[in-house]
Parts: C-alpha cells; sequence; structure tokens
C-alpha cells in the first residue's frame, strides 16, 4: 500500500491514534488527526507527536476534512454512525480500522483472538507458546498496543499474535488472519451496537477474508458460535470440553487431544495451573491455533503448564476469618460473571458499574443456586436489582469500599465474596484496574 503523500486524516487521538499518525507520518503521508477532546485533555498523546509534521484539529470533527481526505483511520473507540463518517462513507471515501492498515504492512502469519471473554487470557497465552517455541512474535491489538505498531517497527518478527476486538473490526476490507479464533459469544457492548445481532455480525467479520488455505477456530459448544459457522470459507476447527471431534481438539476425562489430518496429540491437565473450565476452553483455542501453524506439542504445552491466570480475571485476594475474597474486575459483562459464579458456593457477589445495555437475565439460575447475597454499586444498581433482586437477598452499597465492609459482616465463614460487576467501571473508575486496586485495598484493610 502506498500512503505517501496521501491525505489521511486519523480519527480519535488515544492509543490508536498516535500510532497511525506516527507511522503514517514517517511514510510521507500528509497526517491529519482530529479529537474531540480539547488540547489541554490530550497533552499525553499531543507529546509523542512532537516534531512531526500532522496537522490538528481538535474539540471538534470538521465535516469538510473528512469529505477532503483520500483516506480515513478510524480509532476503536469511535462509533461507526459518527455523521462525518457517514458522509464520507457516501462520497466513496475509504475509511478503514488501525487493524486493516496494519494488515496492509503485515507479511507474516497472523493469529487473531475474538470472542466476547477470554481474549486477553488466550492471546497472552499463544503469543508465550510461539515465543517458547522460538518465534520472533509481537503480541498486540486489543490487548493495548495497537497492530500499527509493529508495522512502523524494525524489530524482527516472524508470527503476529492479535487481540481483535469487535470494534476493530467495523471498518476491515481485506484484514485476513491465517488463524482466527472465535471463543464464545454473549451479550456485550450494547450501548454501542443498535442490537446484539449488530455485534455479532461484527465479531464475525474476523473471518470475512479468510480463504480455504486458512484456519477458523470455532467454540464448538457454543451454540450461537456454532450456528454461525455454516459458510465460513476457511477450514473449520472446532474445540470442545463436551463432544470428542475428529478433526479439533477436544477435552475428556483429565486429557486434551488434538487431531489434523490424521496427527495426534494428548496433553493430561492435572497439573495446569489456570483453573475453571473456560479457561480449558483457552487452552484449547490456544494450543489449536499454536499447532496448526507450526509449533511443536511439547513446548506448547510446557508453556501452558507454566502460565497463571492473568490479574483482575477470578483472581484470589485473601482469606480473611474463613471467607475466601476473590477479585474479578474484568468480567464487564454476564457472560464472564456466569463462568465466576459456576467456580463458586455460598457466594457474596458485588456487582455493578456501568450499564451497558444487556440483559442480566441469563444470571438468574446461577444467582439464585450460589449468591446468598448481592451487593449492588453504580449506575447498573437500579436495573440489577429489578432483574435479579427478588432471587436472593440483596442490599445497594454507595461505595466500593462500602460495598466491601458490607460483604465482610454478612458473608458467613466457609463463603465466598466475589467482585465480579458485569459491567464496565466508567462511572466510577478510570478503569477496570483502578476497580479492582481499589477493591484490593479495602479487602486489605479488613
Ligand atoms: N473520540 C473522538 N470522537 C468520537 C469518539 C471518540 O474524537 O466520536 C476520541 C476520544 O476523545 C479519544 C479517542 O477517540 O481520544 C478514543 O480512542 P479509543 O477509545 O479507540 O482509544 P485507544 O486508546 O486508541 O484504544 C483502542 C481500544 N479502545 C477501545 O476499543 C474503546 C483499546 O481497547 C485497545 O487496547 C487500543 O485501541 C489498542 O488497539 C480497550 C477496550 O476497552 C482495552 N476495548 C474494548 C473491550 O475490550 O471491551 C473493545
Ligand atoms: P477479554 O479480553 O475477552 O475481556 P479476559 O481473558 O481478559 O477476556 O477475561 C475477561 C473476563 O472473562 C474475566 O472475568 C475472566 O475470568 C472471564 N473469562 C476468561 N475466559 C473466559 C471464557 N473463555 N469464557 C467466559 N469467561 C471467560
Amino acid at each position: 500500500m502506498e500512503v505517501a503523500n496521501k491525505k489521511i486524516l486519523v480519527v480519535g487521538l488515544a492509543k490508536t491514534g498516535v500510532a497511525c499518525a506516527r507511522f503514517l507520518a514517517s511514510k510521507g503521508a500528509q497526517v491529519t488527526v482530529t479529537d474531540m477532546r480539547s488540547q489541554s485533555e490530550l497533552a499525553g498523546p499531543l507529546s509523542d507527536l512532537t516534531g512531526m509534521e500532522i496537522t490538528l484539529e481538535l474539540e471538534q470533527h470538521n465535516p469538510a476534512t473528512f469529505l477532503a481526505s483520500d483516506l480515513i483511520v478510524v480509532s476503536p473507540g469511535v462509533p461507526m454512525d459518527l455523521p462525518q463518517l457517514v458522509a464520507a462513507q457516501q462520497s466513496g471515501i475509504e475509511i478503514i480500522s488501525e487493524i486493516e492498515l496494519a494488515s496492509r504492512f503485515i507479511d507474516v502469519p497472523l493469529a487473531a483472538i475474538t470472542g466476547t471473554n477470554g481474549k486477553t487470557t488466550t492471546t497472552t497465552l499463544l503469543g508465550a507458546i510461539f515465543k517458547h517455541n522460538g518465534y520472533h512474535t509481537f503480541v498486540g491489538g486489543n490487548i493495548g498496543n495497537p497492530l500499527i505498531e509493529m508495522a512502523g517497527s524494525h524489530q524482527i518478527v516472524d508470527q503476529v499474535v492479535a487481540e481483535i476486538s469487535s470494534f476493530q473490526l467495523e471498518w476491515i476490507n481485506s484484514f485476513r488472519p491465517t488463524v482466527a479464533a472465535l471463543l464464545n459469544l454473549s451479550e456485550d457492548h450494547l450501548d454501542r451496537y443498535q442490537s446484539y445481532q449488530e455485534y455479532i455480525a461484527a465479531k464475525m467479520r474476523i473471518f470475512e477474508n479468510q480463504t480455504e488455505d486458512d484456519f477458523a477456530v470455532v467454540n464448538r459448544d457454543d451454540q450461537l458460535v456454532w450456528a454461525q459457522t455454516r459458510n465460513l470459507k476457511a477450514q473449520l476447527f472446532p474445540f470442545s470440553r463436551k463432544m470428542e471431534l475428529q478433526e479439533g481438539i477436544y477435552y475428556h476425562d483429565g486429557v486434551i487431544t488434538y487431531r489434523h489430518n490424521r496427527r495426534e496429540e494428548c496433553f493430561p491437565t492435572a497439573a495446569i495451573r489456570l483453573q475453571g473450565v473456560h479457561n480449558l476452553e483457552n487452552i484449547m483455542a490456544a494450543l489449536a491455533c499454536a499447532l496448526l501453524l507450526g509449533c511443536r506439542a511439547d513446548d506448547s504445552f510446557e508453556t501452558v503448564l507454566c502460565f497463571d491466570a492473568l490479574h483482575h480475571r477470578m483472581e484470589f485476594v485473601r482469606e480473611v476469618n474463613g471467607v475466601s475474597w476473590y477479585e474479578d474486575s474484568k468480567a464487564t459483562n454476564v457472560g464472564s460473571v456466569e463462568k465466576a459464579l459456576e467456580s463458586f458456593e455460598n457466594i457474596t457477589l458485588i456487582a455493578g458499574g456501568k450499564d451497558k445495555g444487556g440483559s442480566y437475565a441469563p444470571l438468574e439460575a446461577l444467582v439464585r443456586e450460589r449468591v446468598r447475597h448481592l451487593i449492588l454499586i453504580g449506575e447498573a444498581a437500579q436495573r440489577m436489582e429489578l432483574e435479579l433482586g427478588q432471587l436472593t437477598d440483596t442490599r445497594r452499597a454507595a461505595t466500593l469500599e462500602e460495598a466491601v465492609q458490607l460483604a465482610a459482616e454478612i458473608t458467613e465463614p466457609g463463603g465466598t465474596v466475589l467482585m465480579s460487576p458485569a459491567c464496565s467501571s466508567f462511572d466510577m473508575f478510570r478503569d477496570y484496574e483502578e476497580r479492582a486496586q481499589r477493591f484490593i485495598a479495602a479487602v486489605k484493610a479488613l
């Protein structure tokens, strides 16, 4: 792709915008960056562009600039229905996402992981497997570092592992992973999409440009995922915890079995450190991607055995007076909370935060069976109480610290206090990490 001397507009100036602007300017493009935030709010990102010839349009998105561009590169946080983007699209101007731009400059195999939950865990594990197999591996995407950083660097890379969100898939047109994995689907981001179907359609685009030379690693046990896979062009490579597969990877009776083209590899799971059935799924998906892309079975499984849970994903904090405290701040949707509730009994659940618009009804049975006390915080508290409040002892707390105090008072010895919010954190905290740290501090202070 030739970008030199092209007029390119980068929309959004956070991590993605900075990385795209730097890359495009270094390739000789005429770059303009636009962001709704003010110069003072953007001091950090702007300092990363110091000394570069880049035009800034801040505090507004000028429609004329959109219409005068040869190409527009959109950050994931910018909604598709932004009127200026709609107008530019109608005028036939090419609009792409950062992963689309990056993929045009990547000429090594790309393993891309999506799904509502488990992306970061699976991406991190897969990256570690490739590295242990001796590959120069770049791990990036939604996990935190834009893929375009790799295209712009001079490091040697022979394998890319990318965590991919639905937002990033919105503006692709040739993005084509060698192996793409879809871990699961459940309601999320309904504050951004008009419908659940629209969210699913965005996720499915990860397979859109694959051919029969590529692989689609998909969750055979997730009926919604499986139902979407009928017309994929790539070779289907399912994973399952529930059924034996002739072609694919499955778990049965303490053993993961990988079968591909009459090759079989078996991995006993007893010594794996990652807990929870959902992590078994993440491990199978990562092993499938790795082995399909040429990794050795023994080195790959060695990595799995050494791999610990990432922070803020069902993490043990401490035990106080016979009560175990767990922090699961990264559980920002109902699907992840389901897995957390399946992992414990006799639970005091601290939940709530910024409502993403989905239904809490999928939690009903688990709340009835396993949650003794429900403590609700944040903007979503009222709606969660309406949907779940009649199923168990339900209370409200004004702050996370108050919720921790209340949980300490009412949880019986032998019980588990679990902070697994089912919501994003932005109503009360900077992000899920700050929510996690505040919870940990309050629990340590007990
Ligand atoms: N903005 C505008 N106009 C708009 C909307 C936003 O100018 O109409 C501006 C904002 O003022 C801000 C910028 O656009 O300055 C926001 O950009 P961004 O939200 O895309 O932020 P980045 O820092 O570039 O982060 C993005 C991903 N963010 C989102 O998808 C919301 C990061 O995923 C990702 O790590 C990063 O690119 C690198 O690829 C975060 C995330 O929350 C972790 N992802 C969601 C999730 O995991 O649930 C999908
Ligand atoms: P993502 O990057 O998709 O948000 P993470 O690996 O960060 O995924 O995990 C986010 C939340 O989802 C955590 O609460 C974690 O315990 C839970 N989780 C991890 N893997 C899965 C899975 N395969 N299915 C459901 N929940 C999962």
